[in-house]
């Protein structure tokens, strides 16, 4: 409990950082957090085990042939505040089928709770957002709920979930998925950033996008001169919301010495898309011990990572064994530290993974780590021969 406090306090922090960089008075766009992330999946009922196996995702409701859905069949899964959806198509062609050929299992719908999705769709399609889904009402005998949506990069869509008059499970249609088989949770708890990688020069497009569309402000940027080009050539920024409730760091690759890993990705994508979901713990080596016994692939970082660490990160409260025994990574920057950690790509295309991030007080993005991530990211392109 007190770290959830603790996380409360980072959140107030954030806020008074935020505010003085968003200039407007009122935020035309208030959004509560993230709703649920939805992947389209080739087969939903083995990610469905997979994500609550490996992931520690409890069942929560489900929609298909059984509930009256006749074309597609989705599995919710909930770990804490995160809403994971998993979407397969029943039909012969169709836009699922068509997503997945073109891009592998990867993240569509990146969910926005807010208090008003007709008018989370006005503001933004009348600053220049593609429409994908007009507000639309869904009722069942629980309430209703609207949603509406707009196109962000690639084929990627954000959908604004208006859920103030529902009770149900999740949304209207979706049943409570009763399932025998219940592995416990790991400890993750919300969605820290979710990573969009784009195409060439393309990142500050996207960043414009969410300053001027979705009311975002920049708080980092890293350039290519941040990480040798002996290694992985990438550019980021990171965009956020007024209430830091919503951070979307963009790549875009940069040229490089070799093949930048955000080339692989879009290579492998087809298109731009969702690189990475960093979710948050508040006991990072609970939490990656679980997953790793339960089958998780994290990126392996040498142990003569661990023979610095001190001097660079100075004191922190962990032991540096127990770190280096599970592969944790640390970073520090003015208002205090982080740890974090790497899966290798959770689905066959060298695409989408997620990170593990615990924050105590530091709000950056693990800077200090790129050197020997992006090595370690290296030695997987290698290893696939894609580099
Ligand atoms: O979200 C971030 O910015 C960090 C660092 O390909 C990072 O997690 C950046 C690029 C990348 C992998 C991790
Ligand atoms: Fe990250």
């Amino acid at each position: 409990m007190s770290t959830e406090i603790k996380n409360l306090e980072d959140l107030q922090k954030t806020s008074f950082e935020l505010k003085k960089l968003f200039k407007e008075a009122e935020d035309f766009l208030p959004l509560l957090g993230t709703d649920y992330v939805e992947l389209y999946v080739g087969n939903a009922k083995q990610s469905a085990h997979y994500y609550k196996t490996a992931f520690g995702f409890q069942s929560e409701a489900y929609a298909g042939l059984e509930t009256g859905m006749q074309d597609k069949v989705s599995y919710v899964l909930r770990q804490g505040k995160i809403r994971l959806v998993l979407t397969t198509s029943l039909e012969k062609d169709g836009e699922i089928n068509r997503h997945i050929n073109e891009h592998g299992d990867g993240v569509k719908v990146v969910a926005l709770w807010v208090e008003d999705a007709t008018k989370a769709f006005e503001e933004t399609t009348k600053r220049g957002a593609k429409p994908f889904m007009n507000p639309t009402k869904e009722e069942d005998e629980h309430g209703h709920v609207i949603r509406s949506g707009i196109y962000t990069y690639g084929e990627t869509v954000h959908i604004f979930v208006e859920r103030k008059n529902y009770r149900g499970v999740f949304l209207p249609g979706f049943k409570k998925w009763q399932s025998h088989y219940n592995p416990t949770h790991v400890g993750l708890k919300y969605i820290d950033h979710m990573v969009g990688n784009v195409g060439w020069n393309e990142m500050n497009t996207w960043c414009k996008f969410y300053a001027e569309v979705m009311g975002f402000a920049q708080i980092i940027s890293f350039d290519d001169k941040d990480i040798s080009t002996e290694y992985t050539a990438l550019m980021s920024k990171v965009m956020s919301n007024g209430n830091g409730r919503i951070k979307f760091p963009i790549n875009e690759p940069a040229e490089g010495a070799k093949k930048s890993q955000i080339e692989e990705y879009l290579d492998f994508y087809n298109s731009a898309g969702v690189q990475h979901i960093a979710v948050a713990t508040d006991d990072i080596i609970a939490t990656v011990s679980q997953m790793r016994d339960r089958g998780v692939e994290f990126l392996y970082v040498p142990e003569t990572y661990y023979d610095d660490l001190l001097e660079r990160v100075g004191q922190i409260e962990e032991d540096v064994e127990v770190l280096k025994e599970h592969g944790v990574l640390v970073d520090r920057d003015e208002e205090g530290y982080l740890l974090q950690l790497f899966t290798k790509p959770v689905v066959d295309r060298p695409t989408m993974f997620f990170e593990v991030i615990q924050r105590k007080g530091a709000q950056s993005f693990g800077k200090g780590n790129f050197k020997a991530l992006f090595e370690a990211i290296e030695r997987e392109q290698s290893n696939r021969g894609t580099l």
